[in-house]
C-alpha cells in the first residue's frame, strides 16, 4: 500500500465563502502534490457511504446534509508522510481547539461545518481516494 498519498475535501462551507483558492495555497505552500482534483456534490447516498463510521452518532444527520447542500472540492494530495502532515496542517477537528495558523483555525466556522475533511490512515486515504476518482483521473 501507498504512504505518500492523503484524501481531502475541502466542503460545502469553503466552496460558498470563496475560500478555495485560499486553501489550495496553504496546501500547496505546504508542499503537497496535488495528484487528482475535481469539483463534485455528493448525494444523500454517497455523504452516508462516505461517513458510514458515524451513522450512529448524534450529528449523522447533520452532517450529511452540510455534506450534500453544494459542491466540494475533492483532491488526492502526494507529500511524504502525507496522512499525518496533512492532519496536522488542517488542525483539530472543532477549529476552537485547532492550532494557530491551521487551515480549521483559519477558515472554519464550528466542529460541524469545519472547512476540509483529511484521511485518518493511509487505508483509509486509499478507500477515500478510489471512493471519489477513477483511475484515469489520477495523476
Ligand atoms: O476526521 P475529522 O473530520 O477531524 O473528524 P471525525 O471525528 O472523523 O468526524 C467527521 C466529521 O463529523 C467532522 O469533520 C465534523 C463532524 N463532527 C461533528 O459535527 N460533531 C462532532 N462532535 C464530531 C464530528
Ligand atoms: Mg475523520
Amino acid at each position: 500500500m501507498r504512504t505518500d498519498r492523503t484524501f481531502t475535501m475541502l466542503k460545502p462551507d469553503s466552496v460558498e465563502k470563496g475560500n478555495v483558492g485560499p486553501i489550495l495555497e496553504k496546501i500547496t505552500a505546504a508542499g503537497f502534490r496535488i495528484a487528482a482534483m475535481k469539483l463534485t456534490q455528493m448525494t444523500v447516498a454517497d455523504a452516508q457511504e462516505f461517513y458510514a463510521i458515524h451513522k450512529d452518532r448524534p450529528f449523522f444527520g447533520e452532517l450529511v446534509q452540510y455534506m450534500t447542500r453544494g459542491p466540494i472540492v475533492a483532491a488526492i494530495l502526494e507529500k511524504d508522510n502525507a496522512v499525518e502532515d496533512f492532519r496536522t496542517l488542517i488542525g483539530a477537528t472543532n477549529p476552537a481547539e485547532a492550532a494557530e495558523g491551521t487551515i480549521r483555525r483559519l477558515y472554519a466556522d464550528s466542529i460541524g461545518e469545519n472547512a476540509v475533511h483529511g484521511s485518518d490512515s493511509d487505508e483509509n486515504a486509499e478507500i477515500e481516494g478510489q471512493f471519489h476518482f477513477a483511475g484515469r483521473e489520477i495523476f
